[in-house]
């Protein structure tokens, strides 16, 4: 009898027609010169190497990466505006800043961008934080006055309007752990917070929808939680109350407000009980899994829970997604991976968009400064000299073609060296089988 022939999928992981490839950036993170805003006032009594200072001086050479992003076949760029610059006293607002904005918003429109717009990224005006930034419901009025005296300048180069970058990252950093400023570790002060961003939000999308009918949305931090291979009753209800809690209450609160899913995606988290009465979550690090160099655990699948877990058939972007790593085969490797789970999430029927790699350039990652490298192109802080890295050419031929081809899914069981990847991109399979069998 004759064996039953095996079936091979050989086929390339084409992306829906119109899917959009871009990376993301926020300005403070990138601009340098943030003079005005309350993580400056913050830096400043922290060392050096936790000051933001010139960054990498995006503010003067966004040419220069709007050029670089559209080298790599990118074809969208999210990107903030910095509420500090524009309006550095109550009511008082910058024309230059103005001015400044519309040139990059422009040049990325000049070059067949599409451009997501993030409104509120972490920093507030130093005034705003003297009043009690986000404790204070008044500051929500105040970034729609900020909006209606921006928004009209520059409407006709966005294509989609974030108005809040993460706003349970931010909460949990500044008002639970107290780390970044206002560094006020209050549960008390951290659900005031929570209503007043997701009241923001609420004035923010019916002012943006109403207006101009570009799709409104946020940007969420999406963590996937599992249970330890124990599965204990009391392991499966943290992660199903963690779950509610980090995923979804800031959606709960603003339903309705949203039209489409801007989805933030690094965290996966395993609960351990362990002999223990309640159950904590297991440091990756120390089970051996691979982490990036921030300690962050590498679990593509993860990506695919969390799309699968919110999808509601709105239309989904992955609007931030990246890896802190000196070791760029890893970040090859970690496009590929999470790209694939993000392929098997449409292949499923989420409707995944568009994918923003996290993040073009190297960056300043607050609070721990600017070792950690999320870039796709090396920032050298000493010149300010940007170099490709060479995975970014991974995913530059990735956009180009949109699709991964199924050999390089076949590299994922193998170390994979991004010089290899790039041999096969330009030689095709067989040079790189070649390469597999020396
Ligand atoms: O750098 C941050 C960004 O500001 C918000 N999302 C996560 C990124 C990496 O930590």
């Amino acid at each position: 009898m004759e064996p039953p022939k095996e079936q091979h999928d050989h086929g390339p992981l084409k992306f829906p027609e119109g899917f959009l490839w871009g990376s993301a950036s926020s300005a403070h993170q990138v601009e340098g010169g943030n003079v005005n805003s309350d993580w400056w006032e913050w830096e400043q009594k922290h060392s050096e190497e936790k000051r933001s200072g010139d960054a990498t001086d995006q503010y003067n050479r966004f040419e220069e990466d709007i050029t670089l992003a559209q080298n790599l076949n990118l074809n969208s760029q999210r990107l903030s505006i910095e509420w500090a610059r524009i309006e550095p006293k109550p009511g008082i607002y910058d024309e230059t800043a103005i001015i400044h904005y519309k040139q990059v918003l422009k040049s990325l429109k000049d070059k067949h961008f599409k451009v997501m717009l993030t409104l509120w990224h972490f920093t507030l005006p130093q005034w705003v934080s003297d009043i009690g930034g986000w404790e204070n419901p008044l500051t929500g009025e105040y970034f729609v006055r900020f909006l209606k005296r921006v928004v009209p300048e520059i409407d006709r180069f966005v294509d989609f309007w974030v108005t809040l970058n993460e706003p349970g990252v931010y909460i949990f950093m500044a008002y639970l752990e107290g780390v970044w400023p206002p560094q006020k570790k209050s549960r008390t002060r951290a659900l005031y917070v929570l209503w007043n961003l997701a009241q923001a939000h609420k004035k923010a999308y019916q002012y943006l929808h109403l207006r101009g009918g570009k799709p409104v949305g946020i940007a969420q931090n999406l963590q996937s939680y599992h249970s330890s291979h124990k599965h204990s009753l009391i392991e499966l209800f943290s992660v199903y109350f963690s779950d509610i809690i980090a995923n979804h209450t800031f959606y709960n609160l603003t339903g309705g407000c949203h039209d489409f899913l801007g989805i933030n995606y690094y965290f996966h988290r395993r609960f351990n009980r362990n002999k223990r009465l309640f159950p904590t979550i297991e440091e990756a690090e120390n089970q051996h899994r691979e982490v990036s160099d921030l300690g962050w655990e590498i679990f593509p699948e993860g990506i695919f829970d969390v799309l699968e877990d919110i999808s509601n058939h709105k239309p989904i972007y992955i609007t931030e997604c990246g890896i802190a790593s000196t070791n760029d085969d890893r970040r090859t490797r970690f496009l590929i991976q999470y790209l694939s789970e993000v392929y098997r999430a449409i292949g499923s029927g989420v409707r995944v968009k568009g994918f923003f790699y996290w993040s073009l350039t190297d960056n300043f990652e607050w609070h721990e400064g600017f070792a950690p490298r999320f870039g796709l192109v090396e920032i050298d802080y000493k010149t300010l000299k940007r170099t490709i890295r060479p995975s970014a050419y991974v995913y530059s031929e990735i956009a180009k073609h949109n699709k991964i081809p199924h050999s390089l899914l076949r590299l994922l069981g193998h170390t994979i060296r991004v010089e290899e990847v790039l041999c096969y991109m330009h030689d095709g399979p067989k040079a790189l089988c070649e390469h597999f069998n020396d």
